[in-house]
């Protein structure tokens, strides 16, 4: 028989992902930004499956309408035939590959068959589970049902190889290996549904790691269906890989099975031919968030830009996990020693995240419109000056220069010195933008550290509860060019499988602080020798208690706002040159790797 692994036959890859057209969170990322490098190698032989969201795939997906006799094509049309829903076109990304979404909705009605089958041959125990694990249910056995339909009808002239990302794209995957269907199939795990949930519930989750009982703690937080289906997965596959050495030791506990190899994130970097283009972007959206921060604070006292530094942290709310609270007490720590030193240097801080609000605070929106306001009002102002100046110079009254304030009408004095009146207060600059529903860790931790935006306080908060968005009237900033802005990137995690927050700022040309427990921070002291002299700091967290981690980060602050300007941006420059590590185009060949050894391992039944 021929072996499915033989090098002669042409090779179709599809890749199998919940955010394929759905963004979600981070897999998102890490598929789209892959798109150009995969079809660099695969051409038309690389195809992605996901779910179909109508309103979702409005936006970002083309069917195609005309025949078509590929294999994929003719896959498409069977499914239909056999009643399912499926959209067949192409993801107007990059590269635009081709894609097969599946609606799963139509097949909701037989859930209970399809679960009471996964029960029987797999123990998978899923009453009374979220809408989440019944929905990726019915998506994974429409995948099933498609790979199935093409490895039976096309699989003797090629090799086909699947990549599932994910537990939400895998609950097909068991029954393809049952039915020894001919296909070679990768899985990666993004993240272990249970290090997720305990590393954020239990006091000292990494020492205690190789005691926890998968079953056990799956039950007791509610999350039995999803951590078997990841289980299964991992178990089953030929290649079972995650993206950072950080998540390979949970697998061992979680899963069962080591990974067999670690696939770094990257992202399809794209840079400038002259370096100082992304310098002059710095310093184009640093005016902008100067335009807020004036708004913001300088109603109540004012303090000098050019000695102003912006750092952001962004991120799910997850408080501990993503280190905010271990940030907080850093910047405490880091005001206090600025106070100190008797610095005349500010840092502004932005605490990036989402959380349920009313609106935007009024009196937030108000002073940032007042501003606009005094700004619309000076150049009027400025206007009417330079016109009769012009006027009085050409007339040749004096040669002097004349007085100035004559020069200005009355009522525009008036509107000035009332706008200015109403803008300034002696209330505290608020430390959040939003009026959130209610307090949360955020607000208290900041409260009890005091960072309440006094005007002592060399460092200043902002926390703004929201993702930032151009459409946003605070900023107007879209987030690439709000990190473009900012000076350093702080994401100190507790528990990261990757962490594509420091990469971002990294190909931007920003410093930023990472952990030695963020699956990048990892990858990073792997590769490179001298990467805090590079503008990436990596804080020890692995070893080092809440205490002496939160001392580091202060100190790795407090020697930051001590740079000069050009220590900053040579910093800037040498952060910026290592972006070409994490093009797809050189991190692809490990999922170049982990295709072939599938297809190696995959035995013909
Ligand atoms: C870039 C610009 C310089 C500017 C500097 C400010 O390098 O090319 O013109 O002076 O940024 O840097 P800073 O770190 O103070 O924002
Ligand atoms: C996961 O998404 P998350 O933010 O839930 O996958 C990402 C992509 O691999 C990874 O960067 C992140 O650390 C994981 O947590």
């Amino acid at each position: 028989m021929e072996r499915l692994g033989s090098t002669t036959k042409r090779k179709l890859l599809l890749e199998i992902a919940w955010e394929v057209c759905n963004q979600v969170g981070g897999i998102y990322t890490v598929i789209r930004s892959k798109v150009p490098a995969m079809v660099e190698k695969w051409d038309d032989n690389y195809v992605l499956l996901g779910p179909y969201f109508a309103q979702k795939a409005a936006a970002e997906y083309e069917p195609i309408t005309e025949p078509d006799e590929t294999e994929i094509g003719q896959t498409v049309r069977k499914m239909r035939q056999m009643g399912y829903d499926v959209e067949y076109g192409y993801w107007l990304v990059t590269g635009r590959p081709r894609v097969v979404l599946f609606n799963f909705q139509s097949l909701m009605g037989n859930l209970d068959a399809l679960k009471g089958g996964l029960w029987e041959r797999y123990q998978l125990p899923t009453l009374g589970v979220e809408e989440l694990v019944d929905q990726t249910l019915a998506f994974g056995e429409m995948v099933r049902v498609f790979i199935k339909l093409l490895a039976d009808d096309h699989a003797r002239r090629i090799d086909l190889a699947a990549h599932f990302h994910e537990w939400m794209a895998a609950s097909g995957l068991p029954d393809l290996r049952r039915e020894n269907v001919r296909v070679a199939t990768t899985f990666t795990t993004h993240a272990t549904m249970l290090g997720r949930y305990l590393a954020q519930n239990e006091e000292g989750f990494y020492a205690r790691l190789s005691t926890f009982d998968w079953k056990k703690e799956a039950r007791h937080y509610g999350i039995e269906a999803q951590a078997t289906v990841e289980r299964l997965a991992a178990l089953q596959s030929h290649v079972f890989t995650t993206v950072s050495d950080v998540t390979a030791r949970e697998c061992e506990v979680f899963l069962g099975r080591n990974p067999d190899l670690v696939l770094p994130n990257g992202l399809n970097v794209t840079r400038f031919a002259a370096a100082h283009e992304f310098q002059n972007l710095h310093v184009k959206f640093k005016e902008r968030i100067h335009e807020f921060v004036m708004g913001h604070f300088f109603q109540n006292y004012s303090f000098d830009l050019d000695k102003t530094l912006y750092f952001f942290t962004s991120g799910r709310f997850e408080f501990t996990n993503k280190g905010y609270d271990l940030t907080l007490e850093a910047l405490a720590r880091l005001n206090w020693r600025m106070r100190e030193a008797n610095m005349d240097t500010t840092v502004v801080m932005f605490m990036v995240t989402k959380q349920p609000y009313r609106s935007i605070n009024p009196e937030v929106l108000h002073t940032r419109a007042l501003l606009d306001e005094i700004r619309e009002t000076s150049q009027a102002i400025e206007k009417q000056v330079g016109e009769r100046l012009f006027l009085a110079s050409a007339s040749g009254k004096s040669t002097n220069l004349p007085d100035l304030n004559t020069f200005v009408d009355e009522y525009w004095r008036l509107r000035l010195r009332r706008t200015i009146q109403s803008w300034k207060t002696k209330q505290l600059p608020r430390f959040v933008t939003h009026d959130l529903l209610q307090e949360d860790d955020m607000t208290r931790f900041i409260r009890q550290a005091n960072l309440v935006n006094n005007e002592y306080d060399r460092v200043k908060i902002v926390y703004h509860p929201d993702f930032i968005a151009s459409t946003n009237p605070l900023f107007g900033l879209d987030y690439s060019q709000f990190v473009r802005g900012c000076h350093l990137g702080v994401f100190p995690s507790y528990y990261e499988p990757w962490g594509y927050t420091p990469l971002e700022c990294v190909v931007r040309g920003i410093p930023t602080v990472t952990s030695d427990q963020s699956g990048f921070g990892d990858f990073i002291m792997q590769i490179m020798r001298d990467y805090e002299n590079r503008g990436i700091y990596v804080v020890n967290r692995r070893t080092q208690n809440f205490n002496e981690a939160a001392d580091q980060l202060a100190d790795i602050l407090f020697r930051f706002v001590r740079m000069s300007m050009r220590d900053r941006i040579q910093q800037r420059n040498r952060v910026e040159s290592i972006s070409d590590v994490f093009d797809w185009t050189n991190l692809r060949s490990y999922y170049d790797t982990a295709h072939d050894l599938s297809l190696k391992r995959w035995k013909p039944a």
